[in-house]
């Protein structure tokens, strides 16, 4: 091996090596015959470099072989394949919801998901006794908490909005250590009294983003998305909510749906509906997915209650505007055609990859 051959070198040619024996002890011998001798030992020794020389550059050779044998490379195989990612149907639902209302002149407003009370309940009309409020509705944050994070508190609550301004909120300054309570948003509707106080009117705004809600079975999970609306100016009509709301859902769902509008009751609307479009998956005939009813519900919406523009500072006598909510899931799983919500929340790339 080359470790041999390294020790041969060595023994020939090192320092006390035989050959330097050899020159060594030239001097004993007649001068006229050193030359000649001289000559020959220094032959000798460029012949044994240059065969070393030639059984190291062998044994590299035949050691690089037998690696390359060892790690053989099959050239046949296919490549590895760059893998490609791909948006979640729930934010490929957003995103298509957003373009839509985009296309129709409406900003996109987004906010913080830890909220105070006021913004998320009392600034909408729902006062501390109402049902929405009970405990097994929200998940409330307790005061440590955010204290501990009060760094980032007044950020998290104030900031976040769309439209830029100090974060000095309606409800009154800091949040921490004076009676505030914290909560995770139920709701997108926090976002658009955000951006309420800090504008002027006309307003043209959804806001998408997750909302939360202590509520967990086959049809709820505790964490889902909205997508709301909001459209405030002068003249704003019920028609004009209908009105959008039919062109929205043909446009989504690509389809020649029928609309219509039940009444119903919301805090932060009146007069509010309810809005059932014919069932996609039967052509309103009845099926499974309808109940039979021909019918789906897929939206909540109403002209924005006067109370909830005077807190957030709009003239109530001057302005007016409708208001909207939908659930992002319960829309992709009509759209897509997927039976179990709780699809959306496992992660499985057999399921996910189908979206893309
Ligand atoms: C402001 C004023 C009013 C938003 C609205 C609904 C009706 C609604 C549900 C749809 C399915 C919630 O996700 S869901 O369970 N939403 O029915 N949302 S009106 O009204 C607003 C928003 C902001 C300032």
């Amino acid at each position: 091996g080359e470790r041999a051959l390294e020790q041969l070198r060595v023994d020939y040619l090192g320092k006390k090596g035989q050959l330097t024996d050899l020159l060594k002890g030239l001097g004993r011998l007649p001068a006229d015959q050193r030359p000649a001798a001289g000559e020959t030992i220094n032959e000798t020794k460029r012949q044994i470099q240059a065969a070393i020389e030639a059984r190291r550059e062998l044994l590299v050779e035949q050691s690089l072989a037998a690696q390359l044998a060892a790690e053989r490379v099959d050239v046949s195989l296919p490549g590895r394949r760059q893998a490609a990612g791909g948006l979640h149907p729930v934010s490929r639902t957003v995103e298509r919801i957003r373009s839509l209302f985009q296309s129709a002149g409406y900003s996109v407003a987004e906010g913080p998901e830890i909220e105070d009370d006021y913004h998320n309940f009392e600034a909408l009309n729902i006062p501390g006794h109402h049902p929405a409020r009970a405990m097994h509705d929200t998940f409330y944050i307790a005061d440590a908490i955010v204290a501990a994070g009060a760094n980032n508190a007044d950020a998290l609550a104030a900031g976040a909005t769309d439209a830029s301004g100090a974060g000095e909120s309606g409800s009154g300054g800091s949040a921490v250590g004076n009676g505030m309570s914290w909560v995770l948003r139920t709701h997108t509707s926090p976002v658009q009294v955000r951006v309420m106080e800090q504008g002027k009117p006309p307003f043209r705004m959804i806001c998408p983003g997750r909302v939360y809600r202590c509520d967990s079975d086959l049809t709820h999970t505790p964490m889902f998305h909205q997508v709301e609306g909001l459209l405030i100016d002068e003249e704003v009509s019920f028609a004009d909510l209908k009105g959008t709301l039919e062109e929205f859902l043909r446009a989504f769902f690509e389809a020649d749906l029928a609309v219509r509008f039940r009444p119903s009751y919301f805090p932060f609307t009146e007069p509010s509906a309810e809005v059932d479009m014919s069932c996609v998956m039967c052509s309103g005939k009845g099926c499974r997915v309808c109940k039979h009813t021909g019918w789906l519900e897929v939206l909540g919406c109403g002209m924005v209650h006067p109370k909830v523009l005077e807190s957030s500072g709009i003239d109530s006598k001057r302005y007016r505007g409708f208001a909207f909510g939908m659930g992002v899931e319960r829309l992709a799983m009509l759209r897509y055609g997927v039976n179990d919500l709780r699809l959306f929340f496992e992660n499985d790339l057999k399921f996910l990859r189908q979206f893309n």
